[in-house]
């Protein structure tokens, strides 16, 4: 099974690579934890096993960071405030090529079990969903594309909330991921950065004041992990910062004896990294995220500019060696900090300062939903940041002045596009700030880069029509393809060589093979394993018993309303209803599986959730419908689960309100595994039937146009009133079947649907939905030779997404970074 290459990569580590006779493997095992070796646990097994790998990529890490700086090479710097990275140790084996060296090598342990040692491993879920995601992705392709890169983050103590599923309800328990020694990080407490807030607190009568304009420094220590390429040459870091204060606190200015007052300061300046918000549409001007936010830009950039100058370069080379992306505007306030570095400190003038901020910094959007474009109230940088608020009310003012120049009299067009929104409260415009003072700003797919230039800041794309650019999306074809699926893997690599994980392209040699009945044999046994797989570890884990022969049905993102989950549910509830009351009704055997975590204060998301848990109850109650379908709500749905679900998937629900999606992801994972896609023309799904032609995809619903253009005349109640299945399914929701005794349970939802307008149009686009489903379930009933055949054209049609393409447009057109590869 190994291949050729993975053989070379291994002989690069060989000389160190020897796990067991007492070199590191057995080491780690006996010596970090002081514990005979026949007693060890699986986590210590897991710890040890790690660290080993570790030691393994330890001299390459080394001599990446030297190579870089020894060549001065222009560098990537990621800033992010997510990163949902998963779990780091069979990714790791899998980019040295070693993974099945090492599970030889441990079987000669007896007591180790290679699966539970994998199981052992946290996830690392500092992140919420897609753009958290995104960013680990494209961590794994700057090192395979041997991109000297840095990824910039918060090392929250928590990420986000495990979910736990209580009589239907999403209940949220704390993930404190990092109660056991992670074996991965690295703390460099040498090079800590200090950050200052004009603003300090006081504790008395027990509570906690405010002082402004008395500063405050807290230290910035950094924790890097690696990030090791495919092939394993390059090995990036991830380097995020965790929050501390100072070791010269200064007690003293606790004067009489408040010496505990003085020790819960401190708790508190450690705090500041604490946890990951939970909620990826609002923050509703929380203090505590703003200040995270400017930790993560104050601590990257000191970093960033202090190795900058550390490699004896010019201020004035700034754009010519370091690129720094920004991963939505969490991190936009970078803008006035670089300005602030170098005025303030770098004394440069506002001319040249401005010039050398701009062409280093680009900014990404991820969405165009106004509830989650970001404004900080002026008034919290007046209290904590002052100086920024004056580089932002300057860069304003002079941004104002040429719009003026260009424009005279046009005062509207001046306010939409300042940085500062006037009413009804003052706040700074984030994305706005992001535009003026970067040289890129990109959108993640087409539709969406079209949208953003055309409606959510049309203004700002006609002063600056040459910054806006498009960058879809793409995910890490290693993890999702050759790690979470290893049987697709092994007959790719049998059909095709084993280039193809580097070289995505490739997977186009197998579209002659879907007219080939012999391989689509092969590919279907595949495909069944990895089914096989899923439903053996759902029935281990929750106890569930499913039917790998049953369609399995995924839709599998954050709850929101615009990825509609309820026109999902709504369709189930139709075909309940028609099971219950059309005996000559006969559909294929399906299992609907749901997963996805909704904000803890959405409570309108968490309705849906415990709908979902209601119909799946009623299904399995009902004897007119037990049996013919599944209906299965997956708790705590992750990178992990992520990886065992896709690959037993079969229909990949897409299914947004067209043009609320800005890109998506999970999409494209589906599609690599075999998965045939039903969707709405939204986000990258539009480009994905591109590529494979429409014929291999199921689309339906209204486009984007039409649902901005028939959204003034949209009527739900007319779909209600003259769709039976449409009506059906929603009294449903009062009745005693899904909501016994509790007819009010649903309310909410019903009122969103019919009295409130139903914004996201569930209604307008729920007939067609259920039209294309049906033809879907002919389709693999009657036909499933055709259905392996678009099955096989779509994993051949999967290559652009790979994430590696997505990083060579960013490095080319964005960036201007070449590779640079490591000896
Ligand atoms: C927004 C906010 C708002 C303030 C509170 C904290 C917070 C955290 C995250 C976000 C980001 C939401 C945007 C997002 O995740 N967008 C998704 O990005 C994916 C990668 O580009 C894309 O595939 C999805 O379509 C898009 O929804």
């Amino acid at each position: 099974m190994p291949d050729p290459k993975a053989k070379d990569e291994l002989e690069q580590y060989e000389g160190t690579f020897r796990f067991r006779d007492g070199d590191y493997y057995d080491r780690h095992l006996v010596f970090d934890h002081v514990v005979p070796m026949d007693e060890a646990n699986q986590r210590q097994r897991f710890e040890a096993v790690a660290r080993s790998l570790r030691d393994l990529l330890t001299q390459r890490w080394l001599l990446t960071k030297e190579t870089h700086h020894r060549l001065n090479a222009k560098q990537v710097y990621y800033l992010s405030m997510e990163y949902l990275i998963g779990r780091t140790l069979l990714n790791t084996v899998t980019n040295l090529g070693v993974r099945d060296y090492v599970r030889d090598d441990l079987r000669s342990d007896a007591r180790q079990n290679w699966a539970e040692i994998l199981d052992a491993e946290p996830d690392a879920g500092l992140g919420n969903g897609g753009l958290g995601r995104l960013a680990a992705c494209f961590l794994d392709s700057m090192a395979t594309l041997e991109i000297p890169a840095i990824g910039y983050g918060l090392r929250y103590e928590y990420g986000v909330f495990r979910q736990e599923i209580h009589v239907g309800n999403q209940v949220e328990q704390p993930d404190n991921w990092l109660l056991h020694p992670d074996p991965w990080e690295v703390s460099r407490t040498t090079e800590s950065v200090e950050v200052s807030l004009n603003c300090s607190f006081e504790f008395h009568g027990g509570a906690l004041h405010r002082i402004p304009g008395q500063p405050i420094h807290l230290l910035g220590i950094p924790y890097d992990r690696p990030v090791a390429g495919y092939g394993g040459r390059t090995i990036n870091t991830l380097r995020l910062w965790g929050a501390a204060s100072p070791d010269f606190f200064d007690f003293g200015e606790f004067s009489g004896g408040e010496f505990v007052d003085a020790v819960l300061y401190k708790v508190m300046a450690e705090s500041l990294t604490r946890v990951l918000y939970p909620d990826d549409s609002t923050t509703r001007g929380r203090t505590l995220r703003f200040l995270q936010e400017y930790f993560l830009v104050a601590c990257s950039l000191a970093d960033i500019l202090r190795r900058f100058r550390d490699r004896g370069n010019a201020w004035s080379a700034l754009p010519e060696k370091v690129a720094i992306q920004l991963n939505d505007t969490h991190p936009a306030m970078a803008v006035a900090e670089l300005m602030r570095i170098l005025l303030d400190e770098a004394r440069l003038g506002w001319d040249e300062a401005w010039d050398l901020t701009v062409r280093t910094l680009a900014y990404t959007n991820h969405t165009l939903l106004p509830e989650a474009l970001e404004k900080w109230p002026v008034e919290m940088f007046q209290t904590f940041l002052p100086r920024l608020l004056e580089i932002i009310y300057e860069i304003n003012y002079r941004f104002l002045g040429d719009v003026h120049a260009r424009y005279p009299g046009d005062n509207w067009l001046l306010s939409r596009v300042s940085l500062i929104e006037e009413l009804p409260s003052r706040q700074v415009r984030m994305a706005n700030l992001a535009i003026v003072g970067t040289h890129s700003t990109n959108g993640v797919s087409e539709i969406h880069s079209r949208l953003l230039r055309e409606s959510t800041v049309v203004d700002l794309a006609d002063l600056f029509p040459s910054r806006f650019n498009n960058k879809t999306n793409g995910v890490t074809p290693r993890r999702w393809l050759l790690l979470a699926n290893p049987d697709l893997a092994a007959l790719l690599t049998e059909a095709l060589g084993d280039a193809w994980p580097m070289d995505l392209d490739r997977l186009e040699g197998l579209a002659p093979l879907a007219d080939d009945a012999a391989f689509r044999e092969r590919f279907r046994a595949a495909r069944l394993a990895a089914k096989r797989r899923f439903v053996d570890w759902i029935g281990r884990e929750h106890g569930i018993e499913l039917d790998s022969d049953a369609l399995i049905d995924s839709q599998v993102k954050r709850i929101h309303e615009y990825k509609r989950q309820l026109l999902n549910i709504l369709r189930v509830l139709a075909i309940y209803h028609r099971l219950r009351t059309d005996s000559s009704f006969d559909p294929e055997p399906r299992t609907y599986v749901f997963a996805g975590k909704a904000a803890p204060a959405y409570h309108l998301a968490k309705t849906i959730i415990r709908l979902i848990n209601d119909v799946a109850a009623a299904v399995e109650r009902d004897p007119l419908t037990r049996g013919r379908i599944r209906v299965v709500f997956l708790p705590n749905y992750g990178v992990t689960l992520a990886e065992r679900l896709i690959p037993a998937t079969d229909i990949s629900e897409q299914i947004s309100t067209a043009g609320y999606e800005a890109s998506g992801t999970s999409n494209m994972k589906f599609m690599m595994n075999g998965a045939l896609t039903i969707g709405t023309r939204d986000g990258a799904t539009i480009e994905m039937g591109r590529r494979v032609g429409e014929e291999n995809m199921f689309f339906f619903g209204l486009t984007a146009e039409q649902v901005a253009s028939s959204r003034a005349s949209y009527s739900p109640l007319w779909h209600y009133d003259r769709e039976p299945e449409t009506r059906a399914a929603i009294d449903l929701l009062s009745s005693d079947l899904i909501s016994p005794g509790d007819p009010a349970r649903y309310e909410s939802i019903r009122h969103v649907l019919l009295e409130h307008g139903d914004y996201y149009m569930h209604l307008a686009d729920l007939g067609s939905y259920l039209e294309t489903q049906e033809r879907l379930g002919k389709l693999w009933t009657d036909d499933p030779e055709g259905w392996t055949r678009k099955s096989i054209n779509n994993v051949a049609a999967s290559g652009y997404f790979s994430s590696d393409r997505t990083i060579k447009a960013y490095a080319s057109e964005i960036w201007g970074v070449e590779p640079c590869p490591i000896r």
